[in-house]
């Protein structure tokens, strides 16, 4: 069986630390395929678009420019239970908070800088893969 979708990012930080061979390593040893991967960078319309949702937050400026500033990649990954089994290999939000072994406890440099994005739904995982993949490049 196929599994389901979900959608993540390795941020700026971690790809400008070197971090990303690691990151996508753990990601395959956890059991998620890699259905569309690319390298790029977000334009702050980009990352404004994307982050459409937290506009009210205190937070969007920052967020908004630190995901502009260097290149990603992004990825579509499949695996049963996506969405919920991705959000605990990468950990909480705060990696002073995650857990132990978790790629943001292990890779993150602060909340803001907190290298890798996880879709928080099903719904989330497939606008949010839309935004990045073309029909052609996601199969
Ligand atoms: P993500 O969407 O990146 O997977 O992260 P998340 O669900 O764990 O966290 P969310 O609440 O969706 O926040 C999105 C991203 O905004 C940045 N943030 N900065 N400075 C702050 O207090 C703060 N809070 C959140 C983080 O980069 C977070 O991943
Ligand atoms: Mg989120």
């Amino acid at each position: 069986m196929a599994g389901n979708r979900t959608f993540t990012m390795i941020k700026p930080d971690a790809v400008g630390n070197g971090h990303a061979g690691k990151i996508l390593d753990q990601i395959l040893e956890a059991g998620f395929r890699v259905v569309a991967l690319k390298y790029t960078q977000l334009t702050d319309a980009d990352a404004k678009a994307f982050y459409a949702v937290h506009k009210e937050r205190p937070f969007y400026g920052e967020l908004v420019e630190y995901m502009s500033s260097g290149p990603i990649y992004a990825a579509i990954l499949e695996k049963d239970n996506a969405v919920a089994d991705f959000r605990t290999l990468i950990g909480a939000t705060n990696p002073a908070e995650a857990a132990e072994g978790t790629i943001r406890q292990r890779f993150a440099e602060s909340i803001a800088a907190n290298a890798i994005h996880g879709s928080d739904s099903d719904e989330n995982a497939a606008i949010e893969g839309n935004f990045f993949f073309s029909e052609r490049e996601r199969h």
